[in-house]
């Protein structure tokens, strides 16, 4: 099932579409964005040299960090005026990394979501019950978008509040729903204390990403609720939802939108462009985008390329399902978390060291943090001289401090992550000190 005519064309058709889309992008950002023009410059490469898809090894790579560098707005290309919807996502230091959309770009980005409910077998028969997050994070508004643009009513719920998700889903008739896979998890928890019967309800599909997550985690959704779910891929930095999408024939890889977005691999080490089928970084351009058009954009998402035919009948190339990055961003609960972000929490906090370790769990189905920090020498021994000399008043008074350092870092913590953490402050020299690069994280999560 194909919601447009650019998903079934052949391979040269799909080229000339990317290549006059690349030289158009290239030349505009040259022509209206200073930032890109330099960089260009220095690469002495001209929008003019881009003379078949190949020559799109001569433009530097951007990152997150050019993004960074440049916040809020200085890679945009199209004037305020043309902006007419922005977006965020977080960053190390706090600092989110802004996005915006022209007009035509919410279009662009409405019918790569339109492609991705079709490939899940959403249409106008369809209520879809959009769980995505509504706000600076992209998915609520994506997928609403896209929901919207099949003709399916879209209920706006957003995520959380659980019980009236299901109270919604029965009343509404709820068919379709997009979210998180671990929510899924967590609402079928919930649904079942409550003595629901998810398969006597009349759900039929869903639309699931966001977040790494497994076939194992597909095939149990499926089963707790009497589903299909289809993958959905993307960031924000290049639309948001709607890069690459599964369709429910095959639910095998993800189909991009590769007329709006062009996807390369590269070796992470070298920046080496490597053939389809291997696995590598993916990089991608986006060839049709007019408020930030960004080229050759490192995710640091880990897949590979297919372009083998899909029994759909789709021709736009597949990636495979993203289980890992090349950095060490956590996403929890559909939240990117980096280390570092905690990192600079505890650094601004007196009596604990920047030695700590997250651990990350799967309690039921959702995912939580735990930090454990490492309190300072100093902070130590004034507590253990108090308790030796028995003042009791002094003694409380440590108890009270430690106390309230534990709430206080949990809360600086979650200011800066948008998520809970639990703290817990641990003697010096207790955490492994490692000889290489640190270990910062400690995964328990299972699939
Ligand atoms: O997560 C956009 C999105 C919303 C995608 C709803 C799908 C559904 P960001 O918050 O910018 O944007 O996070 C992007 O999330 O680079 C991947 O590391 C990860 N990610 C997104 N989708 C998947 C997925 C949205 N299906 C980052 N599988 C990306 C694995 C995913 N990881």
């Amino acid at each position: 099932m194909a919601w447009s005519p650019e998903e079934t064309i052949n391979r040269s058709e799909m080229q000339a579409l990317q290549l006059a889309g690349l030289q158009k992008t290239v030349t505009t950002v040259y022509e209206r964005n200073a930032v890109y023009r330099q960089t260009l410059d220095d690469a002495g490469v001209k929008p003019s040299d881009i003379k078949s898809l190949d020559d799109i090894k001569l433009i530097p790579f951007t990152t997150k960090q050019d993004l960074r560098d440049n916040y809020p707005f200085k890679l945009f290309t199209a004037s305020p005026k043309e902006i007419v919807e922005y977006h965020a996502t977080s960053g190390t230091t706090g600092k989110p990394i802004a996005v915006g959309y022209t007009r035509e770009d919410l279009e662009v980005w409405s019918e790569a979501m339109a492609r991705t409910c079709t490939g899940a077998g959403i249409t106008s028969d369809d209520v879809v019950q959009n769980i995505f997050g509504y706000g600076l994070f992209t998915g609520g508004l994506g997928a609403h978008y896209g929901a919207l643009k099949v003709g399916a009513g879209v209920i706006p719920i957003s995520g959380g509040n659980s019980q009236k998700q299901i109270m919604l889903m029965e009343d509404f008739g709820t068919t379709a729903l997009t979210s998180t896979p671990s929510f899924l998890i967590h609402l079928h928890e919930v649904g079942e204390q409550m003595g629901v019967d998810f398969k006597k309800l009349g759900l039929k599909k869903a639309i699931c990403g966001a977040e790494p997550w497994s076939e194992a985690m597909r095939q149990s959704i499926q089963e707790k609720f009497g589903i299909t779910v289809c993958d959905i891929y993307g960031l924000s930095e290049i639309t948001g939802p709607g890069v690459s999408f599964e369709c429910v024939e095959e639910q095998n890889g993800l189909h991009i939108n590769e007329d709006f977005f062009y996807p390369e691999i590269i070796n992470p080490e070298t920046g080496e462009v490597l053939p389809a089928g291997e696995e590598g970084e993916l990089v991608f351009t986006t060839i049709n985008k007019h408020g930030q058009p960004l080229l050759r954009y490192r995710t640091r998402d880990i897949s590979r390329l297919s372009y083998e035919p899909c029994s759909c009948g789709g021709t736009l190339v597949k990636m495979a399902r993203v289980t890992g990055r090349s950095d060490d961003m956590l996403i929890i609960r559909g939240v990117n978390v980096y280390p570092s972000q905690i990192e600079s929490v505890i650094l601004k906090r007196e009596g604990v060291s920047p030695h700590y370790m997250i651990i990350v769990e799967r309690k039921g189905a959702m995912d939580s943090l735990r930090v454990k920090v490492e309190v300072t020498e100093e902070f130590m021994i004034k507590a253990a001289a108090d308790i030796l000399m028995g003042d009791e008043f002094d003694i409380l008074e440590d108890v009270a401090a430690v106390r309230s350092k534990k709430r206080n870092l949990q809360q600086d913590i979650k200011d800066v992550i948008g998520i809970s953490v639990e703290v817990h402050l641990v003697p010096p020299n207790s955490i492994a000190r490692s000889e290489g690069k640190a270990k910062r994280i400690e995964d328990r999560r299972t699939d």
